[in-house]
């Protein structure tokens, strides 16, 4: 059978066995009469195959994103920040109802005129029938005569102090309103040197001649006498209590 197989026929199953053509469509290009798709009986199983060449190294893909992590710390307070403008000015608000108030106030001030008229009138009253009014002050007495001691409380009652003159129109103001011997509030009980019960040295005085002389080492306080000269006298004697407040 072999013997029909024609010469060109047979050079290309040759041909095509020393060059190892890869498919059957490049044994037709080298032997236009080769048949392909002619059933053939497996043999068999090869050789493996050579470690083929090292794989070109691909670049670095993204990987996935992890999980997001808790919040971090509070972070410490930034600085002040510079003030802001001001904002627009709002409307002006309703009228308030305060005829009430006002009537009130008005009532109050309607009695304070009417208490300062009424305290004008008792001063001007007292100044007439018992006290003398002496420049800014008013000086009063109820006539009446006690120690030293006792003179300083119903002064404070009035909320006034012991009649201390500080000039000579003073001195005669106390002279008339007491008519009689007065104590003044003038001591040297505590250094022996006269000053005012409340508080300096003297700036005014009209002692009688050889006055103060401190008799009997006993003299403390002072007697304004009915002529209006001063004398150094016993505390514990008794004369008439004059007060005096501002007029
Ligand atoms: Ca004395
Ligand atoms: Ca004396």
């Amino acid at each position: 059978m072999f013997w029909f197989v024609s010469l060109p026929t047979l050079l290309c199953v040759v041909t095509v066995s020393f060059s190892e053509p890869t498919t059957c469509e490049d044994a037709q290009k080298v032997c236009s009469v080769i048949a392909c798709g002619i059933p053939v009986t497996n043999g068999t199983p090869g050789r493996d195959g050579r470690d083929g060449a090292k794989g070109k190294k691909l670049p670095t893909g993204q990987g996935l994103r992890g999980l997001q992590g808790p919040p971090g710390k509070l972070g410490p307070l930034g600085s002040r920040g510079a003030p802001g403008s001001p904002g627009v000015k709002g409307q002006k608000g309703d009228r308030g109802d305060s005829s009430v108030m006002e009537t009130k106030l008005a009532n109050l001030e309607r009695e304070l005129r009417s208490l300062e008229a009424e305290l004008d009138r008792i001063k001007k009253l007292h100044t007439f029938s018992l006290g003398k009014r002496s420049g800014k002050k008013l000086h009063v007495t109820n006539g009446e005569k006690m120690p030293f001691s006792k003179v300083k409380a119903p002064c404070a009652e009035l909320q006034a102090t012991m009649a201390t003159p500080k000039n000579a129109e003073e001195n005669k103001a106390i002279m008339e309103v007491a008519n009689d011997h007065a104590f003044l509030g003038i001591t040297d009980d505590m250094t022996g040197q006269f000053v005012y019960v409340t508080g300096g040295r003297l700036t005014y005085s009209n002692w009688k001649k050889d006055e103060p002389n401190d008799f009997g080492s006993g003299e403390d306080c002072v007697c304004l006498q009915k002529n209006g000269l001063w004398n150094d006298i016993s505390c514990s004697a008794s004369f008439v209590a004059v007060c005096e407040f501002p007029a």
